[in-house]
């Protein structure tokens, strides 16, 4: 059980709303495994039971109010509200419960503590926290700047929620960050932008799966200096029919990168940085249900024990490897755990390399007459060829191609092949797609007469994107 506290210190209130500059959420951590406490997907219910029965005070509301507030801004869980008359909360009896009291469960407030989170946890997961606010403080409601008569509740609420859900104090990590997370209540009634980050980075933002759930939408992954560092999150990520159990583990909330080695040499692929326990599972081939497992990984320590994932393979010159990262799952029926992903990789190279494309070229929608431009950029390259619907363009051998006076029959897919002293890469297709004027249609007749034929057509300006036409009948 963590007790966590929430103080007021009104003289060094103004001294600390500093404008936030850097990130600077911090989270309530599992002395085990370094990583957040946290809930699993789905409704996180919390009694409340702050208003007397039949008085006509409004904390009910106002708690609901900060709960809804939280709940917009996350992925996989909803904060649900019940309302009953006021009442104590009971310690460890599976009920989240949000009460006046004059104590902390018969251990006196500290001074100046307006209100308590306590929770329980279960290895990584949360199971119960009740909040207690400090009944010997006069609550109130209000926005804006916070006075010293009474003490806005809502405000309360939104922070000792925060730590429901798993956050902890900002400044109190060493950051000066704009956060109703702080220690310290402020004038800051509402979440910020660093509460919501740092609140994102365990259940995702709100929307549905992420754009690399499945195997075909894996993200390229793009090196600089033979090293990238990637961010992602598997929250609301699906596990498609077929797919490999990665690491041996069932998973099932799983999201793919893809990377192909420019030169043959050693590579170390890790998860760390995540929020959760990762599983990692590196491939080769390109169909899901006919992979060929490279290497893969749950938990890169036992002693101490670290449930970030840790791989290192030989890559072969040219070769596309497919990363998959999941969620561990016990099968304690909550599925696949979820958060925000970190991803690492760093390649050595045993020596020269192939170009790498750092920019693909883009597609590309013009209208006839119009110049348009492909363009790539890759590393290490000594020649370009540009081609059309797979075909050689003469000339076309430049970073850059260029069409002057764009023809319909222009239209198609355009790549281009990288080269230099080791071989070459192609980069990806890229559509052209070529608008031309609508040719014209029959309006609809008048009357029973048989289809006035339009006497007189305008076809507004043709833009790049936008086709504008008017018509009318004599
Ligand atoms: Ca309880
Ligand atoms: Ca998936
Ligand atoms: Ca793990
Ligand atoms: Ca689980
Ligand atoms: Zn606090």
């Amino acid at each position: 059980m963590k007790i966590d506290s929430f103080r007021t210190i009104l003289a060094l209130a103004a001294g600390l709303l500093a404008t936030a500059s850097t990130c600077g959420f911090s989270y309530i951590t599992s002395d085990s495994s370094g990583l957040p406490f946290k809930w699993p997907p789905g409704s996180l219910a919390i009694l409340i039971k702050l208003d007397e029965a039949g008085s006509s005070t409004t904390f009910n509301a106002g708690a609901q109010f900060s709960a809804q507030r939280w709940s917009a801004q996350l992925g996989d869980l909803q904060i649900t509200t019940t309302t009953a008359a006021a009442g104590a909360a009971t310690d460890h009896n599976h009920v989240n419960e949000m009460v006046f009291a004059a104590d902390v469960f018969g251990k006196k407030f500290d001074t100046n503590v307006l209100a308590v989170t306590t929770t329980w946890v279960l290895g990584n997961q949360r199971t119960e926290g009740d909040l207690l606010f400090n009944s010997a403080i006069s609550w109130g409601l209000y926005d804006g700047p916070r006075t010293s008569s009474t003490v806005d509740l809502r405000r309360v609420a939104l922070h000792e929620m925060g730590h429901l859900l798993g956050l902890d104090h900002p400044d109190e990590a060493g950051q000066t960050v704009s956060a109703i997370m702080n220690s310290i209540v402020s004038s800051v009634d509402n979440l910020t932008a660093d509460d919501i980050t740092g609140a994102q980075n365990l259940y995702g933002p709100p929307g549905g799966a992420p754009a690399n759930d499945n195997f075909a939408s894996a993200v390229t992954l793009t090196l600089t200096n033979n090293a990238v560092t990637v961010t992602g999150t598997n929250v609301n990520a699906t596990k498609q029919t077929g797919e490999p159990l990665h690491a041996g583990n069932s998973g099932g909330r799983s999201v793919w990168w893809k990377w192909t080695a420019p030169g043959a040499g050693p590579v170390n692929l890790d998860t760390r940085g995540s929020y959760f326990d990762t599983t990692l599972a590196v491939y080769t081939g390109s169909a899901l249900t006919s992979l060929t497992a490279i290497a893969s990984n749950d938990d890169l320590s036992a002693t101490p024990h670290v449930q970030a994932s840790a791989v290192t393979f030989s890559a072969a010159s040219g070769t596309t490897y497919l990363i998959a990262v999941d969620g561990f799952n016990n099968n304690d029926s909550n599925g696949a755990d979820t958060a925000g992903i970190t991803l690492n990789l760093a390649f050595t190279p045993s020596g020269p390399t192939l170009p790498v494309i750092t920019t693909q070229p883009a597609s590309a929608i013009v209208t006839a007459g119009n110049t348009l431009s492909f363009s790539v950029v890759a590393t290490g390259a000594d020649s370009y060829q540009w081609q059309f619907n797979g075909t050689n363009i003469g000339g076309a051998t430049s970073a850059t191609y260029s069409i002057s006076n764009v023809i319909l029959s222009q239209a198609g897919a355009y790549r281009v092949t990288v080269t230099n002293n080791v071989g070459s890469v192609t980069s990806d297709n890229a559509t052209l797609t070529v608008n031309t004027p609508t040719p014209p249609v029959t309006p609809p007749s008048s009357g029973g007469g048989g289809g006035g034929a339009p006497s007189l057509w305008f076809y507004g300006a043709l833009s790049v994107l936008a086709l504008t036409r008017f018509w009318r009948r004599r």
